[in-house]
């Protein structure tokens, strides 16, 4: 039996629906709730299959995987069918090279954007006490750090322009790659489409698309992406409770996250 620790929005989260949905799998939903004054993430039988406190976390037949990265290709290796992963070493070693940046750092920059432009907002939210009991139980360190100082800067913070920079060279790549072929690594759909793709829906979602609009390769293969019925499946199926303050907060940072994509 498969079992899935996730939420609706979660970009890591999205990542193994939509693995799951392309191999048609079947499993079993546990919905937390990790906002400050739940934070069901932090519980300790939760911290005993996910000792980071973060989701998603797999269950197969009663044994714990973690972080989104590692579950993609343990899915792969599981449930060879439909392959997610390219079948020449070549174009194997190309999508690895893609997979390979979000533990490198897009994930964490991923954060940073969405704590700066709107997450910030709802922790604030929540009051001091109860945010700092939250933070203070936060087991990842450096997680703690960079959200102390991006909910106490927003816009201002000195980790934004390093992560919208990252962000927009990273898309310029990607552009670059797809001028040649259908799919990051290759002619095939695989892991490395599913792991770039719902960073794409992320900062879309802050209303952040004409930044590059002009990245055309780009486009045509997010259009490609979320045509897929994995996406309805993995992503659209599930919503995200937060799409309005997205938008909201998208909109009146948009100057600045502009300001910020076109500073080189
Ligand atoms: N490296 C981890 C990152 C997981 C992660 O950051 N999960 C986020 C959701 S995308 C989370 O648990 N957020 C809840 C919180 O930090 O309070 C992975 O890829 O699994």
């Amino acid at each position: 039996m498969l079992e899935l620790y996730h939420y609706d929005h979660s970009t890591a989260a999205q990542k193994i629906r939509i693995a799951l949905a392309e191999k048609k799998l079947e499993w079993k939903s546990h919905h937390l709730d990790t906002s400050v004054a739940k934070r069901e993430h932090f519980s300790p039988e939760y911290l005993k299959i996910n000792p980071r406190g973060i989701v998603p976390t797999l269950v197969h037949d009663g044994k714990a995987i973690r972080e989104s990265q590692v579950i993609l290709e343990y899915l792969d290796d599981a449930f060879p069918e439909p392959p997610l992963r390219p079948a020449s070493a070549y174009d194997k070693a190309m999508m690895r090279l893609w997979t390979k940046l979000i533990d490198e750092g897009l994930h964490v920059h991923s954060r940073v954007v969405g704590m700066c432009i709107v997450v910030r907002h709802a922790k604030a939210a929540a009051g001091p006490e109860e945010l700092e009991k939250y933070l203070n139980e936060m087991p990842e360190t450096v997680r703690k750090e960079n959200d102390r100082i991006n909910i106490r800067e927003g816009l201002d913070s000195p980790l934004l322009p390093r992560a919208v920079s990252y962000f927009k060279h990273v898309f310029e790549d990607m552009n670059t790659t797809l001028a040649d072929s259908p799919w990051l690594a290759g002619d095939t759909f695989s892991l490395a489409d599913i792991s770039l793709g719902v960073y794409v829906t992320r900062l879309k979602s802050f209303q952040m698309a004409p930044l590059w609009s002009d990245l055309e390769h780009l486009n045509e293969w997010y259009g490609r992406f979320i045509a897929r019925p994995s996406y309805a499946e993995g992503v659209t199926r599930w919503g995200d409770k937060t799409t309005s303050k997205r938008q909201s907060h998208g909109i009146e940072s948009f100057e600045k996250i502009s300001e910020l994509w076109n500073a080189e």
